[in-house]
């Protein structure tokens, strides 16, 4: 082996790497490359996110689950075997609907496109969604219909350097995406980075940020009132609205009974910082002569029941600044996994056809099923989403069988009691990891999948930028890639579509597929990639490709960007006399989502061992709690005991725990599956919560 040039394994950011040959066998090291978005830098999960390859519980084989219950190995034609003989016999007394699959955001764009065409064509599924509902579908929504075209930043990273403020709401970038910290520094400098976020978060304590430290569930609020700031004060950029918005009437008449002084008290957020965030803004902005501004949006601000109105809000107030589309200013979506774009634009979405097209849209299923050699009529229409296929497992109608790829739903998906429940009552569990994460431990069939360092593909960063992942060592044992249980199982079912194993032949029949869609990929080719920096659409294999969208129109059919005009509401769950707390989830530095990898790293899971509970000194003293003491965090949904962790960081009506834990550890057994009526996108983010000093041990989940 000789250095191999690639990318980061985990987030969104997709920090370029290189892999170098080490003493052991399937293992390699990791160097940072130099690249525009990371410049050099990796974070800690970066640097040791080799050990993830070698892990002494890497899943090597297929394992079945036998008689008396345990997994056991077995080889890949008889696993195949038997999970297809299931299929076939389920779909045959309850019809095709009855098989359901769930993807990932970390699949390779290859994998999740195969995926998609494996629900579609050779299981005739509609039922296939993915964790990027739990992930990026507010923002996903609220852009799609501001501007007819969702990908998280519409412009490279690197813009932000040159930006005198920059609004980030609900994001802590500073944890979740190190190195990108870089591009903050002038914001930094001129005094004009603003944070809203009810911790002071690693993010919100960078030097020079201005904290405004909000109320769980109230960015809402407060951002109408940052747009009503800019409204009446006269600082919108009227030949902006003029020119490109359809409807700025809507932005004054949405915003018009937020005055300040109303925001605070629904926010917490002093009215004098309210005027000063939105002057700063403002003044940053081109329209007042200003080197440029951004407004970003986070998990923060999305993962709530009305995440996708409080990003349009954030939207809103973008167009009154007249931002979008205007070089070196605009909006943004922090995007989270590594292939958290790509992933949602090639059909693993219960909606949705490779190229970023709709599966209602006749036109798009007439020229995906000619791509696929099918007939249109065959092809399924949309099916359910993540939260909602989930409640639905085992039940009357609902799935009976369901195949995993790429989550670990037993830690990271919302009610986990509920969860638990639906899982059970299937009739087959298939889960393909790379580890015997939580969820593979519950499967009937587990098969043991490649991993980054050993597969070639693309991924598609937080830019629309798309990247080359490539192959430094061989799988272990009969590790095969998720393309070989796709093709596996679809000549197994008798399906004589095409499920290639060879990842550049997926990616050829993936740029046929996305020609002529938004997420046009048909112009890039995997030789390309090598010598160019490519961000979709890439309509044509001499096409430059687009850095920057919308500089002269949205990609709405008027070509203007549209107004949707939103309210404020409270959190679904809220405080009562029973439950006075807010609780919030998040992230830490060093674990990554629901922990199946780095809590498998020495080295992450010392630094961060346990699961933890952020507290107030004011509640701590109150409730007779001290620093590392267990404490029992109650919501309608569950309880458990944890480890008080006492700190000035929150707010005394605020508690936060990390969500990177499995078992008696998860505090997704706490959290609110109740959805955003328009992105399906559970209530991650904030719920009432009761505390109280356990007498018990910290054992986390009690009854
Ligand atoms: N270290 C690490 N990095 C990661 C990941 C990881 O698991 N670990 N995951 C990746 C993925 S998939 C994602 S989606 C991104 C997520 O990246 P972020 O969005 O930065 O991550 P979170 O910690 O989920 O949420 C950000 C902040 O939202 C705050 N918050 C909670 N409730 C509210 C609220 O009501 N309003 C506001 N304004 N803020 C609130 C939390 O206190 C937290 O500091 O990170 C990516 N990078
Ligand atoms: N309370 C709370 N819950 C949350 C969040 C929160 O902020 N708070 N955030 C949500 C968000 S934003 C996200 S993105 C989700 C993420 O949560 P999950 O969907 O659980 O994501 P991961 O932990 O990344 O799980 C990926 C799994 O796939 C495996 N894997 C890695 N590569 C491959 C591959 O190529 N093929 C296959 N088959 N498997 C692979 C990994 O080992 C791991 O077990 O969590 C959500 N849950
Ligand atoms: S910031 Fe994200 S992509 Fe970069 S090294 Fe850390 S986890 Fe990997
Ligand atoms: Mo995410």
């Amino acid at each position: 082996m000789t250095a191999v040039p690639t990318h980061c394994p985990y987030c969104a950011l997709q920090c370029a790497t290189t892999l170098l040959p080490a003493d052991r066998p399937g293992a390699v090291e990791v160097r940072p490359r130099d690249f525009p978005t990371n410049r050099g830098g990796l974070c800690r999960k970066g640097w040791t996110a080799a050990e993830v390859l070698t892990v002494s519980d890497r899943l090597t084989t297929p394992l079945v689950r036998n008689a008396d219950g345990e997994l056991v190995p077995t080889s890949w034609d008889e696993a195949l075997d038997f999970v297809a003989d299931r299929i076939r016999s389920l779909q045959a007394s309850d019809g095709p609907d009855s098989i359901a699959v769930f993807g990932g955001g970390g699949l390779t764009n290859e994998k999740a496109y195969a995926l998609g065409k494996f629900a579609r064509v050779a299981l005739r599924s509609a039922n296939v969604d993915y964790n990027g509902r739990f992930c990026m579908s507010s923002a996903a929504a609220a852009t799609n219909r501001a501007f007819g075209i969702d990908r998280g930043l519409p412009f490279p990273l690197t813009d932000l350097g040159g930006a005198d403020a920059i609004l980030l709401v609900g994001s802590n970038i500073a944890e979740t995406m190190p190195p990108a910290v870089a591009h903050l520094q002038r914001a930094q400098e001129a005094g004009g980075l603003l944070v809203v976020d009810p911790r002071r978060s690693a993010t919100a304590g960078l030097t020079g940020a201005l904290h405004l430290q909000a109320t769980p569930g109230t960015d809402l609020a407060l951002v109408l009132a940052l747009t009503h700031v800019v409204l009446q004060e006269g600082l919108a950029d009227t030949t902006y609205l003029a020119e490109r918005v359809d409807d700025a009437d809507a932005l004054y008449r949405s915003t018009s009974a937020w005055w300040p002084e109303r925001a605070e008290r629904v926010t917490g957020v002093p009215a004098l910082t309210i005027r000063r965030a939105a002057r700063l803004l403002a003044a940053a902005a081109p329209v007042h002569g200003g080197a440029g501004a951004f407004i970003l949006t986070g998990r923060g601000a999305e993962q709530h029941s009305k995440g996708t109105d409080t990003v349009t809000a954030c939207i809103n107030l973008a167009l009154a600044l007249g931002l979008p589309g205007r070089l070196g200013s605009g909006y943004g979506c922090i995007t989270g996994q590594g292939n958290g774009q790509g992933g949602r634009e090639h059909g693993q979405k219960a909606d949705q056809l490779p190229g970023y097209r709709s599966i209602a849209d006749p036109a798009a299923r007439a020229h995906v099923a000619a791509v696929w050699g099918v007939d249109p009529a065959d092809l399924p229409g949309p099916g359910k989403s993540a939260v909602e296929l989930i409640n639905s497992l085992g039940t009357s109608g609902g799935p009976r069988a369901l195949l995993v790829h790429g989550s670990n739903l037993l830690v990271s998906a919302p009610n986990l009691a509920s969860v638990r429940e639906r899982l059970a009552a299937l009739d087959l569990l298939v889960v393909a990891d790379v580890v015997p994460s939580e969820t593979a431990l519950l499967a009937d069939v587990v098969f043991p999948v490649t991993q980054w360092a050993e597969e070639d593909g693309t991924m598609t960063s937080l830019e629309g930028r798309v990247l080359r992942r490539q192959a430094a060592v061989a799988p272990p044992g009969e590790v095969r890639s998720d393309l070989h249980v796709f093709s596996g199982l679809a000549s197994r079912l008798g399906c004589t579509a095409a499920f290639s194993t060879d990842p550049e032949e997926v990616f050829e029949e993936l740029r046929l597929a996305s020609a002529g869609g938004k997420a046009d990929y048909s112009g890039i080719t995997w030789s390309r990639l090598d010598n160019e920096e490519l961000f979709w659409p890439v309509p044509a294999v001499d096409h430059p490709g687009t850095p920057r969208l919308f500089a002269d129109r949205f990609g709405t059919p008027d070509g203007r960007a549209h107004v949707v005009p939103v309210d404020h509401r409270p959190v679904a769950d809220d405080l009562s006399g029973a439950a006075p707390m807010y609780l919030v989830t998040g992230r830490l530095l060093q674990h990554y989502q629901s922990g199946a990898q780095t809590r498998r790293v020495p080295e992450l899971a010392e630094a961060e061992p346990e699961v933890f509970a952020e507290i107030h000194p004011r509640v701590a003293a109150q409730l007779g709690i001290s620093d590392g003491r267990p404490v029992e965090l109650r919501t309608a949904r569950g309880a458990m005991v944890l480890a008080a962790r006492v700190t000035t960081d929150v707010r005394p009506d605020t508690v936060f725990v990390p969500f990177h834990y499995g078992g008696a550890g998860a505090v997704n057994e706490l959290t609110n599956d109740v959805l955003d009526p328009v992105s399906r996108m559970p209530e991650f983010k904030a719920c009432a919560v009761s505390l109280r000093a356990a007498a018990l041990p910290v054992t986390g989940v009690s009854a």
